[in-house]
Order: C-alpha cells, then sequence, then structure tokens
C-alpha cells in the first residue's frame, strides 16, 4: 500500500500554460486566425470559466480594453450551421457565454467575438457575425500543456 502511495506521488500532472497576445491591427476572422497561425499561436480558445476568467483579466490590462471592447475567439459553426467547435482542436465549444438572444444563428454569422460593451448591457459576452465583412481586433493564444512533478 505505501508503495502505491508512493508511486502515484511520483507521476506528473500536467498544467496548462496560455499566453495571450492581440496584434495591433483589426481583421475579419479568417485573416486574424492566419496571422495568429503565423506566429505558432492560434485564435484564442475558452473552454472553461477558468479561461474566460483568464483571459478578461489580460484583456483588462491592455490598451485594447475600453468601455466598447470587442475581439475575436477562436470559434465558428463554418463546419456546421448551428454547432460551434474551436479551431485549435475541433472540440465542440461546450463552455459558453453568449448574450441574450444570440447566437443568432444563421448562414450570414459564423464566427464568435466577444464584445464588453457596458452602454448595450454586454459584459464579456459573445455574438456570432459575419466572418469576412466584419473586422475586429483578435486574441492569440499560445497554450501548451506543461508535465509539472
Ligand atoms: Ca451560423
Ligand atoms: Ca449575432
Amino acid at each position: 500500500m505505501k508503495l502505491v502511495v508512493f508511486l502515484v506521488a511520483l507521476l506528473p500532472f500536467t498544467v496548462q500554460a496560455k499566453k495571450y497576445f492581440i496584434p495591433n491591427f483589426k481583421a475579419n476572422w479568417h485573416k486574424a486566425l492566419e496571422f495568429c497561425i503565423s506566429l505558432d499561436m492560434n485564435l484564442v480558445t475558452v473552454e472553461s470559466r477558468q479561461d474566460h476568467d483568464d483571459l478578461v483579466k489580460f484583456v483588462q490590462k491592455t490598451d485594447k480594453f475600453s468601455n466598447a471592447t470587442r475581439f475575436w475567439l477562436g470559434a465558428s459553426d463554418l463546419a456546421e450551421e448551428g454547432v460551434y467547435t474551436w479551431v485549435l482542436n475541433s472540440r465542440l465549444a461546450t463552455f459558453t457565454n453568449w448574450a441574450e438572444g444570440e447566437p443568432t444563428g444563421n448562414d450570414s454569422e459564423n464566427c464568435v467575438e466577444m464584445i464588453h460593451n457596458t452602454y448595450v448591457n454586454r459584459v464579456w459576452t459573445w455574438n456570432d457575425i459575419d466572418c469576412r465583412g466584419f473586422q475586429a481586433y483578435f486574441i492569440c493564444e499560445d497554450r501548451q500543456s506543461i508535465a509539472q512533478f
């Protein structure tokens, strides 16, 4: 029994190290994704409340934070209407933070943005919008699983 406990204590656990970066220009969703990939990063993934809170804390410390902040997230329903997945890993977006009434849900709005605009009562909530016609700031993310002992 003691031996088992000892072995379990030796197993590593992994933590996710996330690094965010907001480039200094606006782009449509496809260009934003392309740019993040060119940096060996990806459009940001928000798979949990913790991811959400980390992201908000990060944005609040940048010069892109205002009372009317909006930026692309790395999720879309381009593959199948109404089914939102993350570009990072093609996983279903199980954690979501849609604004009331969103996603509007049609073929012309397929990419996800996050909006912080207290004038219209949107507090870090999500909206689906035209992937090509709309230009916004965007957040690139470098996400790595690091084994810790
Ligand atoms: Ca759609
Ligand atoms: Ca919408």
